[in-house]
C-alpha cells in the first residue's frame, strides 16, 4: 500500500479532494519581509545568503513562521544557480536583477559550456537536509529550478531583458546553438532536480518563467520539449517510496494549456491572464484522453497592493472563477491557490495575511 498523503498541499498536487484550497505564494520569501531584508543586510547580499545552507534555511522559514496559514515552504535559492555553477559567473546588484560576468555569446563559450558537477550545489542540497529537519513535517517542502529555456534566456543576454534579442537571434540565425545549451540545461535541471528530490524535496517545481515569450511555432521545440526531457529523467518517488508532486509554471502560457497537457506533471501553474473556468475544463482531461492535472495560481499580484476589501473581494472572484472543487472524486483537477507570478516587493506583508485568511475562510464555505 502507497502511504496515506494528509498534507492539503500534497493532495491537491495529486488530483486528490482537500477541505479548502491549499495555498503558498510564489517569491513567498523575500523582499517584502522586513525579518529578510534584516537577514540579508547581515550577510551583505542574496548570493551570501543562498549559498550558506543555515541562512536560507532561515529565510525559508520566515514566511511559514510568520503566516500559519501557508500550506507550504519552497526552498530559499534562484534559479541562476545552475549558470552559476557552470562558471557563468553570477551576480546581484542591490536593487538590480542578476548579471552573468560570462554570457554566452560566442561560440566557442557555447562549445565549452557543460553539465556542472553537482558537488559544487551541495549548498542547495544541504539547505533543504536542514529546512525539513527544522519543519519536521509542518508543510512540505518545494524544490525548483528554471527549465531550460528560462535559463538560456537569462545565460544568453547576461541579465534581464526587455525584448530578449540575442536569445531570439540565436533561435533564428543559430538553432544549432541554442539547442546545444537546451540540451546541457535539460541534463543539469535533471540532475539538480533528481539531487533535491534526495536531499528531501517532497514537490517540485520548474519557472519556466519566459516560456511565454515564445512564438506559437517555437514555443514547443525551445521550451515544452525540454521542460519535457527534464520530467522524463527526474524520479517520481523518492527512496522512502513516496510520490513527489511536480509543477510547472509558464508566464504568459495560457493559450497554450492544450499543448502542456502533455508534460509529465501532476500541476500546471498559470499567470493572471488565464481564464480559470476554461483552464479547470482543459485540466479536468474532458477533451482529451490524458489524466486530470491540477491548477495553481492566479490572483494578479498587484492585488496585494490594495486595500483589504479589494484583496477580499479579488480573491472571492478568483476562488469563484475556478468554481466549487470537487470533493467526492478520487482524482481530478484541484485547485492550488497561488498568485500569478512572483510577489511585488512592495507589498505590505498584513496584506498576504488577508489574502491567507480569505482563502481558507471563502474556499470552506465553497465546499459546503
Ligand atoms: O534579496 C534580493 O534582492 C534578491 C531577490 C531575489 C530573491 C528573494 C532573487 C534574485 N531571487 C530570490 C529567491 C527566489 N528566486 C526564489 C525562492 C524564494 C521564494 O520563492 O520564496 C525562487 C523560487 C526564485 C525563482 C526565480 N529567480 C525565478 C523564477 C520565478 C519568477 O519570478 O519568474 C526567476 C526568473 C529568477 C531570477 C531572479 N533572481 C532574482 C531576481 C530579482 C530575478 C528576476 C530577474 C528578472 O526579473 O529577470
Amino acid at each position: 500500500m502507497p502511504p496515506v498523503i494528509t498534507h492539503p498541499f500534497l493532495r491537491a498536487c495529486l488530483g486528490h479532494s482537500t477541505n479548502y484550497t491549499p495555498t503558498w505564494l510564489m517569491r513567498q520569501a523575500g523582499r517584502y519581509l522586513p525579518e529578510y531584508r534584516a537577514l540579508r543586510a547581515q550577510v551583505g547580499g542574496f548570493m551570501a545568503l543562498a549559498t550558506n545552507p543555515e541562512l536560507a534555511t532561515q529565510a525559508t522559514l520566515q514566511p511559514i513562521a510568520r503566516y500559519p496559514l501557508l500550506d507550504a515552504a519552497i526552498i530559499f535559492s534562484d534559479i541562476l544557480t545552475i549558470p552559476d555553477a557552470m562558471g557563468l559567473g553570477l551576480s546581484f546588484q542591490q536593487g538590480e536583477g542578476p548579471q552573468f560576468a560570462k554570457p554566452l555569446q560566442h561560440e566557442d563559450a557555447i562549445n565549452r559550456l557543460s553539465v556542472p558537477d553537482m558537488n559544487t550545489l551541495r549548498y542547495v542540497f544541504d539547505a533543504i537536509a536542514l529546512t525539513r529537519r527544522e519543519l519536521n513535517n509542518a508543510v512540505p517542502l518545494i524544490g525548483f529550478a528554471g527549465s531550460p529555456w528560462t535559463l538560456a534566456c537569462y545565460m544568453v543576454e547576461g541579465a534581464s531583458s526587455r525584448d530578449f534579442s540575442r536569445i531570439k537571434t540565436m533561435l533564428y540565425a543559430r538553432p544549432d546553438l541554442l539547442h546545444r545549451i537546451l540540451k546541457i540545461n535539460a541534463e543539469s535541471v535533471a540532475q539538480y532536480l533528481t539531487a533535491q528530490i534526495e536531499a528531501g524535496a517532497q514537490a517540485l517545481m520548474v519557472f519556466d518563467s519566459w516560456g511565454g515569450i515564445l512564438s506559437d511555432t517555437t514555443f514547443a521545440s525551445y521550451s515544452l520539449d525540454y521542460t519535457q526531457a527534464v520530467l522524463q529523467q527526474i524520479p517520481r518517488y523518492n527512496a522512502a517510496g513516496d510520490i513527489i508532486p511536480r509543477i510547472v509554471f509558464t508566464k504568459n502560457a495560457s493559450l497554450w494549456l492544450p499543448a502542456m497537457r502533455r508534460l509529465d506533471c501532476d500541476v500546471l501553474g498559470v499567470d493572471w491572464c488565464a481564464n480559470l473556468t476554461q483552464a479547470r475544463t482543459i485540466l479536468s482531461g474532458k477533451a482529451d484522453d490524458l489524466p486530470s492535472q491540477s491548477l495553481q495560481g492566479n490572483l494578479d499580484p498587484s492585488v496585494l497592493l490594495a486595500d483589504k476589501q479589494a484583496i477580499q473581494n479579488q480573491t472571492r472572484i478568483m476562488l469563484d472563477s475556478f468554481g466549487a472543487p470537487d470533493t467526492t472524486l478520487e482524482k481530478t483537477c484541484q485547485h492550488i491557490c497561488n498568485l500569478g507570478h512572483g510577489i511585488n516587493q512592495h507589498t505590505p506583508p498584513e496584506n498576504v495575511a488577508v489574502f491567507l485568511e480569505t482563502v481558507r475562510q471563502y474556499s470552506t464555505a465553497l465546499r459546503a
